[in-house]
Parts: structure tokens; sequence; C-alpha cells
């Protein structure tokens, strides 16, 4: 029987999270990135091997990276997109070279996932991540004070993000600026408000589909490498899978993900099914999408979200969100039986909980929500199997 991978995502020496704590939580494979260096640089052999050994010391293989960030000049083709290419292309090789063959990467404009509040209380006291549009529309309208971001709304809207400022502190003001442009984990860029203006001006002139054109040019040239040394980049969906800010967003649904394919076929071109950010759309159908592209889908993160009509939503237990988890688990379950290899699975974004609220995390990061995200998962896959089996 093939089993998913148990993965866990590890911020480096750093994280308050050890590698001893992962390793308890039951996971074998380690997802990790090199944020220490600059984004757009290469990567070295020395530093991939330092950090592979750090993990191989705890009895953890370091098996995906999440991410090798894409610098902004690719995704806008300007400046010097050419040289971070090529860096970006000897960064696969040395990756290839070290045995690491699975590459998470997002081709958001800016800033990577976005969230208003860090510490939404739920009703058992613990901490979930949150998106609320109406201090979201504050932040954009009255705090940034984008030029022209009125025209994106309607006045309904506009009324009730002025109504939500309104109720907010020079304290709740600084949180939400914070949260918004601070840089979440993993993010790799964070910025002063007049710096994140000026990064959004560089989208300027760039629609969606240009937008789409720049990562369909960066994936013709990182691809024929991927092939060559059997590697794979595997997308991160938007997150929130719409467009925010007036920037252009193409990898919110099934639909983007099949013209991405359709321009670049090489079977390098492949997905990270993330189903907490897809799961924000209830017109994605996410056990569909995992069958359609099951070919090219090396990593899942599962997280499950709950949403309102209002555009809200929060990072819910991972059993009572939006997302249908179990549908999920099964066809990932099937799937690994008829191709006969086992897929990287990570638990997302778990509620801050038990000692970790006493404790400083990374937000969606701290060690007891993931692992008993972790937990339910494997007891999910556990019976799927065992009902096969019997079968
Ligand atoms: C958030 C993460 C994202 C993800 C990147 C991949 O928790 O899922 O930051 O790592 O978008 O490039």
């Amino acid at each position: 029987m093939y089993l998913m991978k148990q993965s866990m995502r590890w911020y480096g020496p750093s994280d308050p999270v050890t590698l001893d704590n992962i390793r308890q939580a039951g996971a074998t494979d380690i997802v990790s990135a090199l944020h220490h260096i600059p984004n757009g640089e290469v990567w070295t052999v020395e530093e991939i091997q330092k950090r592979q050994q750090m993990c191989l010391d705890k009895g953890l293989v370091w098996s995906v990276v999440e991410s090798v960030p894409v610098h902004e000049h690719i995704k806008t083709r300007e400046g010097d997109y050419l040289k971070y290419i090529e860096n970006y292309k000897q960064t696969i090789r040395n990756l290839a070279d070290c045995g690491i063959h699975t590459i998470t990467y997002n081709f958001m404009p800016v800033l990577d996932w976005t969230r208003t509040n860090l510490a939404f209380e739920m009703p058992d006291g613990s901490l979930a991540l949150r998106f609320e549009r109406a201090a979201f529309l504050a932040f954009d309208l009255f705090i940034l004070k984008r030029p022209r971001a009125e025209k994106d709304y309607t006045s309904e809207d506009i009324a009730k993000a002025k109504a939500r400022f309104e109720t907010m502190d020079e304290a709740e003001i600084n949180l939400v600026t914070r949260n918004m442009i601070a840089g979440l984990p993993g993010s790799e860029e964070s910025f002063t408000l007049e710096q994140f203006q000026k990064a959004l001006d560089r989208y300027k002139g760039i629609d969606k589909e240009t937008l789409r054109s720049n990562l369909i040019f960066f994936l013709q040239q990182i691809c024929p490498v991927c092939d060559e040394v059997g590697s794979r980049m595997v997308i991160h969906p938007d997150d929130p899978p719409y467009p925010i800010l007036g920037l252009p967003r193409i990898m919110s649904t099934a639909e983007d993900f099949r013209k991405l394919i359709a321009a670049v076929p090489n079977k390098s071109n492949g997905l990270n099914l993330c189903t907490g950010s897809f799961g924000v759309r209830h017109d994605n159908d996410l056990p569909a999408m995992l069958r359609e592209f099951a070919d090219r889908t090396d990593f899942v993160h599962i997280r499950s979200t709950k949403s309102d009509s209002e555009g809200n939503f929060f990072e819910a237990n991972l059993l009572e969100g939006d997302v249908p988890v179990y549908e999920m688990m099964k066809a990932l379950v099937e799937i690994q039986q008829e191709q006969k290899r086992s897929i990287y699975l990570r638990p997302d974004h778990g509620h801050q909980m038990c000692d970790d609220l006493n404790r400083k995390s990374n937000p969606g990061y701290s060690l007891y929500g993931r692992m008993r995200s972790l937990a339910e998962l494997r007891g999910i896959e556990y019976a799927i199997l065992n009902t096969i089996q019997n079968n």
C-alpha cells in the first residue's frame, strides 16, 4: 500500500518548533527553504547540504522545498530578470545534485499569502488566522490610500470599509498594517507603507494576461532544466484566490492551471494543491481537481477554511471547515494506489493552542495545531486504507 509522505514545514534553525518536535508529531519528511539567502541568489550545494544534514541528524529527510522564491523582476519581466532566471536554474541543479526534486513556488505579485488577523479567538480559546474583508478594504482605502482603489469596490463595500475603519484605534491600525505588509512567514519580503505602494506601482501596466505570459516565459526557461535533472516545479495557488489591491491573479482555479499546462506541457510543470487556498472559492471542486491533475500533483497542503457571504474567512479546525477533507483524502489514497507512488502531504496552518499560546511562533506554524491536523489526517488515511483492504 502507498501511504502519504507525512511532511511538516520547518523554517530552519530559528524556527521555535524544533526538528525533534516535528519527528514526535509523526512526520518523516521536512518541507523547508533557505530563507537566509536573499531572493534571487543561487542556493549553493554547500548551504543546501548544511540544511539537509540538520534534518538527517534528527532522522528526518528534507524532501520538498517551499519555496524557491521567484524574484519580483521575473514576475514583471523587467530589470535583471534574465540573470535571476539563470540563478534559479542553477539553484534547481544544485538541489537536484543533493537529491531534492520537488520545488514549490508561487507567482503572486508583491505579497505571498495575506491575512488581516493572526490571532482570531476561537470558542475553545485557540487562535486562528483570519481574513476580514472590511478590515482589508479599510487598509486599502484608508490606511494605504492606494490611488484609485475606490474603482475596485462598490459603494456599499466602501461604506462598510469606512465604518470599519472608524472602529479602529491606532493600535489596531498598526496591527492590520503589520499583518498586511510586514511579511508573513515564508513570504520573503517586508515593506513600509511607502515601499509597499512602490511595489504595487511596478504592476501598473501588467494585467492578468501579461502576468500569465510572464509566468509561462519563466516556466519555459526553467522546466527543461527540471526535466533534465528529474525535478518538478509545483505551483502554489493564490491566497486568497482572487485579485487583491488591484493586482492580477493567475492561479486561483482549475482553469488557470489548465492554461498553464496547455502552454507548458513539460512534465515538470506541476501543482502544489493547497486546499486552504483554493478552498476559499466554492466554485473550486477540490477532489475533482486532485483527480484531474493527479499526474502533476507531487505535493498537497491540507487545511480547511470557513467563509461567509461577506467574503470573510477563517482557518477552521481541520474537520469543521468548508473543505471536504474526507473526500480529498479518499482521492489521495486512491491516486497513490493507482499510480503506485506516495505523495508529499503536509498539514497547513494549525491553530495556536495549548502551550503554544505561551510561546512565540510563526503565525499558522505553531506545533500543536499542526500536530493535531496531522494526527487527524493520518487517522483518516488509516481508516480509508483499512476499508479498501477489507473489501
Ligand atoms: C503559507 C504558504 C505560502 C506558500 C507559498 C509557496 O502558509 O502556504 O507562503 O509557502 O505561497 O510559494
